[in-house]
């Protein structure tokens, strides 16, 4: 429960053990509570967070509770040791920014869509750097492949085109993640989104076409127009991980195939009457769609596997310590 001398704010950044809090236009510093230290790691404030904490004009305010989410989205550590990273939290639109040049992967994307479907947001492809491309419809058309559920947009921030698109989105209360790449134009594109440079931004490597994370840290930004939005630092890869739900929704096409599979349990191998392989002969799913499913939903249960040995290994580690 809030207490009377409490106030809600938002988390805007968050480094370490410590915290900016967007209250009233203003940035105030803050740590959490002592009580957060006994806490998982989900509970404790990520950006985008509503929390609520307690006002120190003279030094750090104390963050007291997070404000129930709306959603989080997550993705495991790229050291892939079995534990998530939290990134942001109560996100309406998670834009992932994807550069046409050799940024562009459909793998990768299709990897971001299932993601932010898992944590509740609306999946909206933003492809920049258009000025860059010669066929850019051809990749608007591949994208929208990815899933029914996605929505797409090419873009050139340099010259101000296929921006008008993105109003739709805009709207005020409304929250804005973008992720992708470093050098796929994030910052760029909230620069231009805000008609001032917020954020910071740099050159790609002309070798490689990637950034040189000039973002470091999430960030969330209030825009005079009453949307926020929250720039992130670069993503090298976007492994799957506590997803099925998310990969199931991208694929929802090969969902309802498997429904159509005679036997419940049907493994899509040496089964009659299987609509997967049907439909894998006859062209309306493609082996590469079909593959990019197995992949992903492999690699999401694998983690699940790792997890709960993991924590086999922990218990057996803390009853032998006991013993
Ligand atoms: N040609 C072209 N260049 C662009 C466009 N948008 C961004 N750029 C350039 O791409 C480079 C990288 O842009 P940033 O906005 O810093 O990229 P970022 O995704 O924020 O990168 P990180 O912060 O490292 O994750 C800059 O030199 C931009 O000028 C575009 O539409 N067309
Ligand atoms: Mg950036």
């Amino acid at each position: 429960m809030k207490q009377e001398h409490e106030k809600i704010g938002r988390i805007a950044a968050v480094r370490k053990n410590s915290f900016i809090i967007l209250w009233e236009n203003r940035e105030l510093h803050a740590k959490v509570r002592g009580s957060f230290y006994e806490k998982a790691a989900d509970q404790w404030p990520v950006v985008g967070d509503y929390v609520s904490f307690v006002h120190n004009s003279a030094g750090d305010s104390v963050i007291q509770s997070v404000v129930e989410r709306k959603n989080l989205l997550q993705r495991p550590d790229q050291a892939k040791t079995g534990v998530m990273q939290y990134m942001v939290s109560n996100v309406d639109y998670c834009f992932i920014v994807t550069a046409l040049n050799e940024d562009y992967s459909f793998n990768r994307i299709a990897r971001y869509v299932s993601v932010a479907l898992q944590g509740g947001a609306v999946p909206v492809v933003i492809l920049t750097k258009a000025d860059l491309c010669v066929d850019v419809e051809k990749f608007v058309r591949e994208v929208q492949t990815v899933s029914d559920r996605v929505r797409v947009h090419a873009v050139s921030a340099l010259r101000g085109t296929g921006m008008e698109a993105l109003a739709q989105y805009l709207t005020p209360g409304v929250t804005v993640c973008l992720m992708g790449s470093s050098g796929a134009g994030k910052s760029t594109l909230i620069n231009t989104l805000a008609g001032e440079e917020v954020m910071q931004t740099s050159t790609v490597r002309a070798s490689d076409s990637t950034g040189r994370h000039t973002t470091t840290h999430r960030q969330l930004i209030q825009m005079s127009n009453g949307v926020s939005v929250i720039d992130t630092p670069g993503m090298r890869e976007i492994g799957m991980a506590r997803a099925e739900e998310g990969i199931d929704h991208t694929f929802s096409d090969i969902l309802e195939l498997e429904s159509r599979c005679k036997f419940r349990n049907c493994r899509h191998a040496s089964e009659p009457s299987c609509a997967v392989k049907e439909a894998l002969a006859d062209g309306t799913l493609s082996a590469k769609r079909w593959n990019l499913y197995l992949s992903l939903t492999a690699e999401n249960s694998d983690y699940a596997k790792k997890k709960k040995a993991i924590s086999k290994l922990a218990k057996a580690y803390k009853s032998e310590k006991k013993g």
